[in-house]
């Protein structure tokens, strides 16, 4: 007998450009400021690192990501889009998106659904999970570009594969996704049981 493969997608760095999207609007806003080119850019949060350029660039980084329209005009990154559609017709394989939404909530939990809407279709909306805990939620592999998924549950389910991106390329990791043309598939077929 064989189990279904249940497999959690992220959102951002994994299938929407964030990290470009941001650095786009960011010097678009504050044309005078200093930014972090993406070859430069170092651990998850970007506010940190804006941080610590110049204290004040922190709450100037995060007012971009607040803003209407940053979450619906990110850019699909290459192959995303098309792999989480494969993923979904294939045989005894659930995918969901799991993504954690800015606590402020005026525009992105709405923005998420309608990107998912515009990008997948309609239907897809039934797979989008909205956590800010995704150690609660069960599946056989989370592709996820953050190096640390902590949460409330100490020995979440699933499996993290790292998918890169331009943050985490110089960190060690057990398994990693490089990109979404490297062979997703046989990491999928080697978690089936
Ligand atoms: O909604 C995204 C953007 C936001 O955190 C969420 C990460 O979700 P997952 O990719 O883990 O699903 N975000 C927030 C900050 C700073 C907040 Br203060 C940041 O630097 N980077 C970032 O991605």
């Amino acid at each position: 007998a064989h189990s279904r493969l249940r497999v959690l997608v992220d959102m951002d760095g994994v299938l929407a450009d964030f990290e470009g999207g941001f650095l786009k609007k960011y010097r678009a806003r504050y044309p005078d400021e200093p930014y972090i080119s993406l070859e430069d850019r170092r651990g998850f949060w970007v506010s940190a690192q804006y941080g610590q350029l110049r204290s004040d660039l922190c709450e100037k980084a995060i007012s971009i990501w607040e803003s209407k329209d940053f979450f619906i005009e990110l850019e699909p990154l290459p192959g995303g889009v098309e792999a989480v559609k494969e993923m979904a017709r294939m045989d005894n394989t659930d995918v969901f998106i799991c993504t954690s939404p800015i606590k402020h909530y005026k525009h992105c939990p709405f923005e998420k659904y309608a990107w998912v809407e515009r990008h997948l279709g309609h239907d897809f909306l039934e797979q989008v999970i909205l956590t800010r805990d995704k150690t609660l939620i069960t599946g056989d592999v989370l592709i996820d570009d953050k190096p640390d998924i902590l949460g409330v549950e100490p020995k979440p389910v699933w499996e993290h594969i790292l998918f890169t991106a331009c943050h985490n390329k110089h960190l060690s990791f057990q398994r990693r996704l490089l990109s979404w043309s490297d062979d997703w598939r046989a990491f999928l077929d080697s978690k089936r049981k």
